[in-house]
């Protein structure tokens, strides 16, 4: 299907960028097995309990810094309090070839240095929201993997329109950077049973990387 029918780099806004199909089959093998593992610890991938007592249906283990509702910390504070898995330089690599696909010019100086791992089950959705505790404006890359999800892309003022539905698939890559760092994002659906069965993935896997500054 995708052979017949390529998709190809869509600039979505200005600094945000679409790379249909970016990772092969076996990466995308190689960074379910490599998230099976950062799921079982030190720090157990959880529901993110939020500060008025709900839980994100999402469940998210983090790497190099652990995020937590509004922060980020060295140690899981909110699941026991272990530190954190540190971020492999394997990682930060893959996200520099990431950002030099998305924008056409490598910059040995981007250095990641935090991870969030999230996991969708086939009712799991995340609302709109910005991403801003890190004090760095530099872009978050974002891996989708298994099953594809609808993604909304909106502005910087506010949660509401104007906004860009995007479908994202397996081995897709997102980057946001420049004016769209600061724009608010959600996942409204994902697709149940899409992804590959070769994945032996019973959802969607998302992998941001983000510079904390911190
Ligand atoms: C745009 N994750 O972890 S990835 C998140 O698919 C998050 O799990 C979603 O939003 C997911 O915070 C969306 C796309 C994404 C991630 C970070 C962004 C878009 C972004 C940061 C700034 C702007
Ligand atoms: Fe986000």
């Amino acid at each position: 299907m995708s052979s017949l029918l390529p998709r190809e780099p869509v600039v979505v806004a200005p600094g945000a960028v679409h790379v249909p199909e970016w990772l092969d089959p076996e990466r995308q093998r190689d960074v379910v097995q490599a998230c099976r593992e950062w799921a079982q610890g030190p720090v157990p991938m959880r529901h993110t309990r939020m500060p008025n007592g709900t839980q994100m249906s999402v469940q998210t283990v983090c790497l190099g810094w652990h995020w937590m509702p509004y922060r980020y910390s060295r140690t899981a504070d909110d699941v026991g309090g272990a530190p954190v898995a540190p971020f492999p330089s394997w990682l930060a690599g893959l996200g520099r070839d990431a950002v030099e696909t998305a924008y056409g010019e490598r910059d040995e100086s981007y250095e990641p240095d935090a991870a969030l791992i999230n996991f969708y089950d086939s009712t799991a959705k995340m609302g709109m929201h910005q991403d801003k505790e890190e004090q760095s404006s530099a872009p978050v890359v974002s891996l989708s993997i298994g099953d594809s999800c609808l993604f909304r892309f909106g502005n910087t003022e506010s949660r509401g329109r104007p906004w860009t539905d995007v479908r994202l698939e397996s081995g897709d890559l997102f980057v946001f950077g420049g004016p769209s760092r600061f724009a608010y994002h959600g996942v409204m659906k994902t697709f149940s049973g899409t992804a590959d069965s070769a994945l032996g993935l019973n959802g969607r896997l998302n992998i941001t990387l983000r510079v904390t500054g911190l």
